[in-house]
């Protein structure tokens, strides 16, 4: 047994604190201070020459796509400044810095020890250059060959009872080249076994928006921002987690837009922004972004948007086809008079209560709403990880179906996706549910015929490894262990594995809790130049708008040893498939284009894929809605009658959503401030509302240990520091990954299959 294995996973059980200091919550978002931030982060880690490179390449035209979030590009003009936030730019700075991980370094440093570091430290160490393996009982990871490492993947692989026993995960960064070719492989290999991190993410989006709309992707282009009336967000924060939506936003405000924000927190992003692209925003003159905050419950948006349809509804009652798009109604959806049947038996008083938002505050929203047409909702996390995410995603398609708000212009749906390309991902082929369309591709494009029955999601596949039905994961990119729900439970379902393998550009926990054998393989990340066989290549990434733009890196990888991702594939498709494999994997490492020229005859959408991918600005994918239409089996959209749940909480339990700070990228921690909300130095904290800290005499600063008990399994966060917080009473914040461990794997959306990772319900005890 390696001596890594008697530590407990997380970074869940510190010793000491960091030193946290409490400051105001922040007014405005961005600003100067953004932009010192900015450049502090990237020379810090790339140097001045390296670091001016990598940001003046960001997002243009011709250069590389943020690896940070999914939000489009302009279509037209692109900022003379740069294209890029903040958050984009630390995101740059992870992947450009100079520090590498030597031989030496591991040499130096068990994976004991390593684990005992904490995430932002492990973060710290710099790029992965060189493939690294860990014996079984080894205490050190040693460098290998590339050949060695493909070699014994492929006889692990090679050696299983049946493919279904191999797992194969995605982070959301994976190229559409290297993803397209990744499912490929795994399906030539024989299992539908792709979970990825959309599991964890959009994936209730994409069940509800499918099922009512007939396509799982949002309807909005950037454009329709510019020209909506009203536009309502949700359980997103933009301000940190997509900050060039702040600029899309201003604009609208600008064009005489409304905002709603709905959240249970004042996110600073959402109410001011200082625009540091312009002149006003340097100053420090904020444009004011919400019109209308709904500090809503955790988990009570269903019942809050079902109170806005309610008072809609007695409105349109009063005048009759002026709050409701009839004709839209009559000719494009199906189960409106159910739909209203059920709406009319609802009690106001009591979706109020619910949902924590007076009646007065619901008549303001209804009213700013009634005569408005142009609407569009934007959601993310705070919607998606609730247990019933499908319906009250569905409930805002009522929403905006009763306003006949999709399909025009200024209106439609707009999930706001995470990962720079995990709509592409999806789009490739990684999915543990394909369709029958895209296997048929497959079997007529390379004379394969592949596995027809359904994989394991991201928690199915916890729990084949737990259980002793799969034994050997693959990761390309992401982080599995931290990012998962449950983290303890988790941990023991990778070191049940024979083989656990890691295509990474960073040093990352899941690398330290591994099977009985362990791999690391070094890759490319997005801003490196990728050069095969002396040309230069580019990869290609769809945004959350359904844009597929090119993106080349422009940085000298800090290693000769490191691969790109479709190198990656191709090597392990011919080292685990050889004389069998009907598929050319030679082909591909000649040229980019011609993986291209496959997935044009494979995935929909893509034609002239290699001439249209090279235009400025790349093409959008067809939409169904954006059209007009609904790819349901009816061809209409559908109305969806959801019953209103609530969680209900025993004496002192409170809810719990695991939210992020300003300084992270999902596991990735950048740094240990989350400025906006004015809290610093110090991510183990718990947001609560004054009045539950006076309940169990609480002060800032007090110490408490976080326990969940869900299915009768005592989980417990240790040490977290209480900080006031305007946070509705009984529902509190605190930071992903660090309570991970308080995530049950049984609690999960319905439908989607989701992580509840919004709606934790918790206890919280003074700290011995
Ligand atoms: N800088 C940076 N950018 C990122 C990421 C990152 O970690 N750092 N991650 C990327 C990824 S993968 C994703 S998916 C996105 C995530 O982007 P977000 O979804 O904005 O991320 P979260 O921090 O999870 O924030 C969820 C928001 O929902 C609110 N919320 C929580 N529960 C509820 C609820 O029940 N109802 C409502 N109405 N609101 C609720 C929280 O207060 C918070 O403001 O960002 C992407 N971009
Ligand atoms: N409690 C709680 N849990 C959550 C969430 C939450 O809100 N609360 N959010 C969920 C969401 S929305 C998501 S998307 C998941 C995220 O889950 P993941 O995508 O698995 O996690 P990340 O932290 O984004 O992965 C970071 C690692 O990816 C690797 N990496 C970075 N860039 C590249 C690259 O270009 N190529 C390769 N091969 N590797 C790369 C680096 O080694 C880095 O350590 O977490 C989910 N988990
Ligand atoms: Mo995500």
């Amino acid at each position: 047994m390696s001596d890594s294995t008697e530590h407990i996973p997380g970074a869940e059980n510190p010793e000491q604190f960091t030193g946290l200091s409490l400051g105001p919550v922040q007014k405005s978002a961005a600003g100067l201070p953004a932009i010192a931030e900015t450049i502090k982060q990237v020379v810090g880690e790339a140097g001045i020459s390296r670091g001016w490179k990598a940001l003046a390449h960001l997002n243009k035209k011709d250069g590389y796509d943020c690896p940070g979030c999914a939000w489009p590009d302009p279509d037209d003009e692109r900022s003379a400044l740069g294209e890029y936030c903040e958050n984009g730019a630390k995101a740059i700075a992870e992947e450009a810095t100079l520090k590498k991980l030597t031989p030496e370094f591991f040499a130096q440093n068990s994976v004991s020890e390593l684990a005992a570091l904490s995430d932002y430290e492990i973060g710290r160490k710099g790029r992965i250059a060189q493939p690294m393996f860990l014996p079984a009982g080894g205490t050190h990871y040693e460098p290998i060959s590339w050949d060695e490492a493909f070699r014994k993947i492929a006889t692990a692989l090679n050696k299983l009872n049946t493919p279904d026993e191999a797992i194969f995960y995605t982070s959301g960064r994976t190229s559409n080249e290297a993803a397209f070719l990744y499912q490929l492989f795994v399906r030539a290999y024989g299992t539908n076994n792709l979970p990825d991190c959309s599991n964890m993410c959009h994936e209730s989006s994409g069940v509800a928006l499918g099922e009512s709309l007939g396509i799982g992707k949002g309807s909005v282009k950037l454009e329709d921002f510019y020209e909506a009336e009203v536009i309502i967000i949700l359980g997103q924060n933009p301000g940190t987690n997509h900050p060039r939506m702040l600029t899309a936003l201003q604009k609208a405000k600008a064009n005489g837009a409304r905002i709603i924000a709905v959240n249970p927190l004042p996110e600073t992003g959402l109410m001011r922004f200082n625009n540091p692209q312009q002149l006003k925003g340097l100053l420090g003159v904020a444009t004011p972004l919400t019109d209308i905050f709904l500090p809503v419950t955790i988990n009570g948006d269903m019942t809050l948007l079902k109170a806005i349809e309610y008072l809609l509804w007695q409105y349109e009652e009063q005048e009759p086809g002026r709050v409701f798009d009839r004709s839209f109604i009559e000719q494009n959806t199906e189960g409106y008079e159910a739909f209203i049947n059920d709406l009319q038996a609802q009690k106001l008083e009591h979706l109020s209560q619910v949902c924590g938002i007076s009646v007065p505050q619901l008549q303001e929203v209804a009213g700013l709403l009634k005569y408005k047409t142009k609407i569009i909702a934007c959601w993310a996390m705070g919607l998606t990880q609730h247990t019933n995410a499908v319906d009250t995603i569905k409930e805002i398609v009522n929403l905006l179906l009763l306003k006949g708000s999709i399909g025009k212009a200024g209106a439609g749906t707009c999930p706001v996706r995470g990962h720079s390309n995990v709509q592409g991902d999806r789009t490739m082929g990684i999915y543990e549910k394909p369709g029958q369309p895209l296997l048929d591709a497959i079997a007529r494009n390379f004379q394969f015929k592949p596995p027809q029955h359904h994989g394991y999601d991201v928690v199915e596949a916890i729990k084949a490894m737990f259980g002793g039905k799969a034994s050997v994961f693959i990761a390309m990119g992401g982080n599995f262990l931290s990012a998962t729900p449950d983290t303890n439970y988790t941990a023991a379902a990778l070191r049940k594995c024979a083989l656990t393998v890691h295509v990474s550009t960073k040093l990352n926990r899941s690398h330290l809790v591994h099977g009985r054998e362990a791999l690391i393989l070094p890759t490319l990340g997005r801003s490196d130049k990728d050069l095969l066989n002396g040309e230069e290549q580019f990869v290609s990434c769809e945004n959350s708008m359904g844009v597929i733009q090119l993106s080349k890196g422009v940085l000298a990888p800090v290693s000769d040893q490191l691969l790109s991702e479709p190198v990656i594939v191709c090597r392990l498709a011919k080292a685990t498939l050889g004389e069998r494999s009907t598929i050319d994997w030679d082909k591909y490492l000649q040229h980019y284009d011609l993986i291209r020229n496959d997935i044009e005859r494979t995935i929909p959408g893509f034609s002239d894929y290699n001439k249209r991918v090279r235009q400025p600005g790349g093409f959008y994918l067809p939409n169904c809605n954006r059209e007009g239409s609904f790819n349901t089996a009816s061809k209409k959209a559908h109305f969806n009658i959801a019953p209103i749940t609530t969680i209900q909480l025993a004496g002192d339990e409170l809810l719990m959503m695991t939210i992020r700070s300003h300084d992270q990228f999902n596991t990735t921690i950048y740094g240990l401030n989350d400025r906006y909300r004015g809290i610093y130095n110090e991510r183990r904290v718990i947001l609560m509302n004054q009045q539950d800290m006076e309940q169990r005499n609480l002060e800032a600063g007090d110490v408490v240990d976080i326990y969940n008990h869900t299915d009768g399994v005592e989980r417990v966060a240790h040490k977290f520091l209480v900080v006031p917080y305007p946070i509705p009473v009984r529902c509190t914040a605190t930071y992903f990954p660090e309570t991970n461990v308080l995530v049950p794997v049984n609690n999960v959306a319905k439908k989607s299959n989701t992580p509840v990772s919004k709606a934790v319900v918790i206890t919280v005890k003074r700290s011995l």
